[in-house]
């Protein structure tokens, strides 16, 4: 990618979107296309059609997706369904008619089989069934994937993806109902600390496993893979390192300064009981995360005891 090609990246305004276009800018890139959902619906497929026939980015970045936790994924599974099959299917099959060089889809660790081996390897796709409380999301991932492997083949175009794990960040969404997991619980043990009360209710065991990534190294490995990967096959995006449910809790906790009691309500659902990813590929290319998760905590919570009530609260990112 030259410094003043043509960038279209979807999503710019969600977690891994805003980002990716830190980084871009931070390396020099100017010539980007950002478009907000209320000048580019990405569901509407004669929009998005019109969109690259007079815009002709040179690459793009689809970060643009209907994303949320546990129970938005449980609860709205059509809508993560519908939404994203129709925005990535709009997205890709346009850049591919209008010339785009290269694109690259963001999937998600979710893909895999719920009783996966563990680490995860990207050759175990399919393989099994999906975990039942985000099978929406991530039948319209595989989907999105598949379509950019199988233009890749047809085509012989740069369409390809990678699958970031549990990413979180600062520009996340806190709602307590629909966010994922770490702005979930900042925003609950925050209330709990403010409102002085001696315990707080989270979800789950608390015991499945987690492997969170910091939404700047995701953007950092974008910027990688944008510019070192050509492979058909999709790439694992992570750090290597899991951690309970309720460890993380625990450290945030720490980190805010709360005091009372982490209770876990075991009435909501825990989803699948670990999904690390295998990151042999990722690394043997020379990519690697910098990012701690405390370092990361730090930072978001930092961020919300900061911006607080000026947080992002709504579950999609573009
Ligand atoms: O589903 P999950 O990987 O993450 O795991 P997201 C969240 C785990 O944390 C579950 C527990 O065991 C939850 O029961 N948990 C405890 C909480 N308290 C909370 C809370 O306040 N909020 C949330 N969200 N969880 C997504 C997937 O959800 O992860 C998506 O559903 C996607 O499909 C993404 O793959 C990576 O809840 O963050």
């Amino acid at each position: 990618m030259k410094k003043n090609d043509k960038i279209f990246v979807a999503g710019h305004r969600g977690l891994v979107g805003s980002a990716v276009v830190q980084k871009l800018k931070n390396e020099g890139y100017d010539n980007l296309i950002l478009k907000t959902r209320n000048e580019l619906d990405l569901i509407n497929q004669a929009a998005v059609a019109a969109f690259f026939q007079n815009e002709r980015p040179d690459y793009v970045i689809l970060a643009a997706a209907h994303v949320g936790g546990i129970l938005a994924n449980l609860t709205y599974q059509a809508n993560f369904l519908y939404d994203n099959l129709m925005i990535q299917s709009n997205v890709i099959w346009n850049a591919h008619q209008y010339g785009v060089k290269k694109l690259l889809f963001l999937g998600s660790s979710c893909i895999y089989p719920r009783d996966c081996p563990q680490p995860i390897r990207e050759e175990y796709l399919l393989g099994g069934k999906l975990e039942s409380t985000n099978e929406g999301y991530a039948i319209a991932k595989i989907a999105g994937m598949k379509l950019c492997e199988k233009i890749y083949e047809q085509y012989s175009k740069q369409f390809i993806s990678c699958m970031p794990t549990n990413v979180y960040g600062t520009n996340d969404n806190f709602h307590p109902e629909h966010s994922h997991v770490i702005p979930g619980l900042i925003q609950k043990i925050h209330a709990a600390m403010i409102e002085n009360k001696p315990e707080v209710k989270l979800w789950g065991n608390g015991m499945v496993k987690r492997e969170f990534l910091y939404a700047d190294d995701l953007a950092d490995a974008i910027y990688f893979i944008m510019q070192y990967y050509e492979d058909k096959l999709f790439l694992n995006v992570g750090t290597g390192e899991e951690i309970t449910i309720k460890e993380v809790a625990h450290l945030i906790a720490e980190l805010l300064g709360y005091k009372g009691a982490l209770i876990f309500d075991k009435t909501h659902p825990d989803g699948t009981p670990r999904k690390l990813l295998d990151l042999t590929r990722l690394h043997a290319l020379g990519w690697k995360h910098k990012i701690s998760l405390k370092e990361g905590l730090g930072k978001v919570i930092d961020y919300y005891i900061t911006y607080g009530a000026n947080a992002r609260f709504s579950i999609t990112e573009w």
